[in-house]
């Protein structure tokens, strides 16, 4: 098949996702032809099935904002021409999904047919699409997209609670790719960052108040005062800056890094003993699960798709939302008992193995040509 992939280029949940389907794809001979305004952070190594297309705009004085929607559309409309394209699949519904079904008219009247995919992720339903600025456009957006998939039970059900969607929604859930995502030696790494071998804990996020990584902090702050632990803060973002100053005021720097932006996250998983993630909102979890491949229990809330990520009792403890004492308890449960830990990182990896990247990819694939054979299209 030749596919083109729509996505956000960040580091973003959605991004990562994309990028490492349209790899899998690849590697399994399909054409992928991924368009973005930049290169996308997991596009990194040269594959011959794989293309990229850079969509370019030139600004112009009369514009505050940049007509990035119209110039996304003329790319799609070229792209699909010149490549041929038998499908695509946009990732993230605003403003993707509009955009593509522009795209699909304008084709349309030239005699080219094109079934579109959109693949929802979490915020663009549950916090960006839902703003009145947006929520019209996306609602026509799903119900004019040939497929819809979300990336977990919960988000579907987000979704048809919240829109007007007369469209099945097939879940299709995030993945892991077990060749990157395991439990290798890094003991060197270990040592500089734990020095005394104190416990690792670790957070990853993109730090949008969406995370609350307050909450992570201060679980870590309970934890640290019953066992020698050090936490490791991944990921920069808006919160950024007022962390540092809640780590100050909790008197735990000395305890805790902030790495920013890191791409061989799994080096870092790969040293950790417990993984916090309390969300507000979390459609799925792709950084639990990247966790949990890599033998780490995770500590959660119960929001979203999480529940059917992280199993309580099992691979890790979920609590409500902003339930700060009752994650730390959890947290002490599992790192105060040596076999109490391996057990909770055995169950992590087993787990992570139903999210195999193996067992997802002929999924998409199905749904392909199923939406390619079954589309019908209205001029
Ligand atoms: O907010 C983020 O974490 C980024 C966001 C995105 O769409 O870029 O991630 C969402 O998509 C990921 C991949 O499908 C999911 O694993 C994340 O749970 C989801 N984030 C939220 O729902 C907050």
């Amino acid at each position: 098949m030749k596919i083109g992939i729509v996505c956000y280029p960040t580091y973003g949940g959605s991004g990562v996702v994309a990028t490492e389907l349209g790899k899998g794809l690849a590697a399994l001979g399909h054409e992928v032809h991924f368009i973005s305004y930049r290169q996308p952070a997991r596009l990194d190594s040269f594959h011959e099935n794989i293309f990229y297309k850079e969509v370019r705009f030139a600004n112009y004085p009369l514009f505050d904002y940049p007509p990035y929607e119209t110039a996304l559309a003329s790319k799609l409309v070229d792209v699909v021409k010149y490549d041929k394209l038998d499908i695509l699949h946009v990732h993230y519904a605003v403003p993707h999904a509009s955009v593509a079904y522009m795209a699909k008219k304008i084709l349309l009247n030239e005699g080219i047919y094109i079934p579109v995919v959109t693949t929802l992720h979490g915020t663009d339903i549950t916090l960006v699409g839902k703003d009145p600025a947006y929520a019209p456009v996306v609602t026509f957006a799903m119900n004019k997209s040939d497929g819809l998939t979300a990336v977990s039970e919960s988000l579907k059900q987000d979704t048809t609670n919240f829109f007007k969607v007369d469209k099945d929604i097939k879940v299709i859930p995030n993945f892991i790719d077990f060749n990157r995502f395991k439990k290798t030696n890094k003991d060197h790494f270990k040592k500089a960052l734990s020095p005394n071998n104190e416990k690792i804990i670790t957070h990853v996020s993109n730090f949008r108040k969406v995370k609350r990584v307050d909450d992570a902090i201060r679980v870590f702050s309970i934890v640290n005062k019953q066992i020698p632990t050090k936490l490791l803060l991944i990921g920069d973002g808006p919160e950024r800056q007022s962390m540092e100053l809640l780590c100050r005021e909790l008197n735990i720097c000395d305890s805790t890094r902030f790495l920013g932006k890191q791409d061989a996250i799994e080096e870092l998983l790969a040293i950790s003993d417990l993984f916090l993630m309390p969300s507000e909102s979390e459609s799925f979890g792709l950084s639990a699960l990247e966790a949990m491949a890599c033998e780490v229990p995770v500590i959660s809330s119960n929001a979203g798709g999480l529940p059917e990520v992280n199993i309580h009792g099992k691979t890790g403890y979920l609590s409500d939302i902003g339930a700060i004492e009752d994650m730390a308890n959890n947290a002490l449960k599992i790192l105060s008992d040596e076999e109490t830990h391996a057990n909770f990182r055995m169950r992590a990896l087993e787990q992570a193995k139903k999210f195999d990247i193996a067992n997802i990819l002929p999924i998409y694939e199905d749904y392909y040509q199923h939406i390619i054979d079954t589309t019908v299209f209205n001029k």
